[in-house]
């Protein structure tokens, strides 16, 4: 499914409304760190994400160490970053809040 990658003004602003991402991969992905009292919490939230990932049919790139979770966001299919990248980092973030 093709989707329009964001321009660097659409990304920079899209950014304003996240809490603590930042953009990687010359500016292709955004990337926040997670960290949490022990593995069971980690895996916790890790389940609540694959949740929203199926339900948006949008998928993390992460790695899991014990209490921490990096999670990086990107969309394949427009070569950089999407709408769909700032959508699911914003529902990753209301759970948290
Ligand atoms: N996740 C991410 N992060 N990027 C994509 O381009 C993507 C995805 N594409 N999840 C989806 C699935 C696509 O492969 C399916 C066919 O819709």
């Amino acid at each position: 499914m093709s989707v329009a990658k964001l321009t660097e003004a659409e990304a920079k602003d899209a950014m304003k409304s996240l809490n603590g991402w930042e953009f990687d991969r010359d500016g292709d992905a955004i990337k926040r760190t997670f960290e949490f009292g022990d593995f069971v919490e980690a895996w916790g939230f890790m389940s609540r994400v694959a949740i929203l990932a199926e339900k948006q049919d949008h998928h993390p790139e992460w790695f899991n160490v014990y209490n921490t979770v990096e999670i990086t966001l990107t969309t394949h299919d427009a070569d950089g970053l999407s709408e769909r990248d700032m959508q699911l980092a914003k529902d990753i973030d209301a759970l948290l809040a």
